[in-house]
C-alpha cells in the first residue's frame, strides 16, 4: 500500500465537546480510511504509484474521476486531522508565528474568523474552505472547494498552498450538529492548533511537502 492512513496525536474524545468521539472515530476509520484504499486501488499498476501525492494533485484532471475523488479526500483529511488539538484555539495563536500573518492580511483574528465563516457557509452542499498561501507572493487567502477538490489541483478557479483546512461535509458533523453547520465552524475555531498551521506555513513558504 502506497498511501498510509495517519495515526492521530490525539485520542477520539480529546475534542469533545467540539467534535464527539464518535463523529472522528467514523471520520477517521470508515470515510478517511475509505479514501486511502481507494486511492491505493485506483493508482494500483500506474506510473501514478511512483508519484507523490502533491504530483497526482498537481496534474489531477489528467486522471480519473476516482484518482481525484479519493487523491482529494486522502489529502484533504490528512491536513485536517493535524491542524486540530485540544489544546488549540485563540490562545494557541499566541507566539504560534500565526498572529502576525493573519493581522497583516484580515486586520484581526475576528475578522479572520469572520470571513472564513462566511466562505464555509457559504459552499453550498459537501467540500472545504480553506486558508491557503499564495506562491510565489506568499500572502495568505481564503478558499473553498467542493467534494475532496483541493487548491493544489490543476481543476480549482485560484491554486494555493492550503494551511489550515475544515470539512464541511455532513459526515463531519451531523451527528452532533446536524443541520447547524454555523455552530460546527464556531466550535472549530476552538480547537485550532495554530502551531500546527504555522508548521505549514512555514513549509509552505520553503516549497516542502505537506502531507
Ligand atoms: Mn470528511
Amino acid at each position: 500500500m502506497k498511501f498510509l492512513l495517519p495515526e492521530l496525536s490525539y485520542q477520539f474524545d480529546a475534542l469533545e465537546p467540539h467534535i464527539d468521539a464518535e463523529t472522528m472515530k467514523i471520520h477517521l476509520t470508515k470515510h478517511h480510511q475509505g479514501y486511502t484504499d481507494k486511492l491505493n486501488k485506483a493508482i494500483e499498476g500506474t506510473d501514478l504509484e511512483n508519484s507523490s501525492i502533491e504530483e497526482i494533485l498537481s496534474k489531477v484532471s489528467h486522471h480519473p474521476a476516482a484518482v481525484r475523488n479519493n487523491a482529494g479526500g486522502f489529502y484533504n483529511h490528512s491536513i485536517f486531522w493535524k491542524i486540530l488539538s485540544p489544546n488549540g484555539g485563540d490562545q494557541s495563536i499566541e507566539g504560534s508565528g500565526m498572529k502576525d500573518p493573519i493581522i497583516a492580511k484580515f486586520g484581526s483574528l475576528d475578522s479572520f474568523k469572520e470571513q472564513f465563516t462566511k466562505t464555509a457557509l457559504s459552499r453550498f452542499g459537501s467540500g472545504w474552505a480553506w486558508l491557503c498561501m499564495d506562491e510565489p507572493e506568499g500572502s495568505l487567502f481564503i478558499t473553498s472547494t467542493p467534494n475532496q477538490d483541493n487548491p493544489l489541483m490543476d481543476v480549482v478557479d485560484k491554486n494555493g498552498i492550503p494551511i489550515l483546512g475544515l470539512d464541511v461535509w455532513e459526515h463531519a458533523y451531523y451527528l452532533h450538529y446536524q443541520n447547524r453547520r454555523a455552530d460546527y465552524v464556531d466550535a472549530f475555531f476552538k480547537i485550532i492548533n495554530w502551531p500546527a498551521v504555522n508548521e505549514y506555513h512555514k513549509k509552505a513558504s520553503e516549497n516542502a511537502v505537506l502531507v
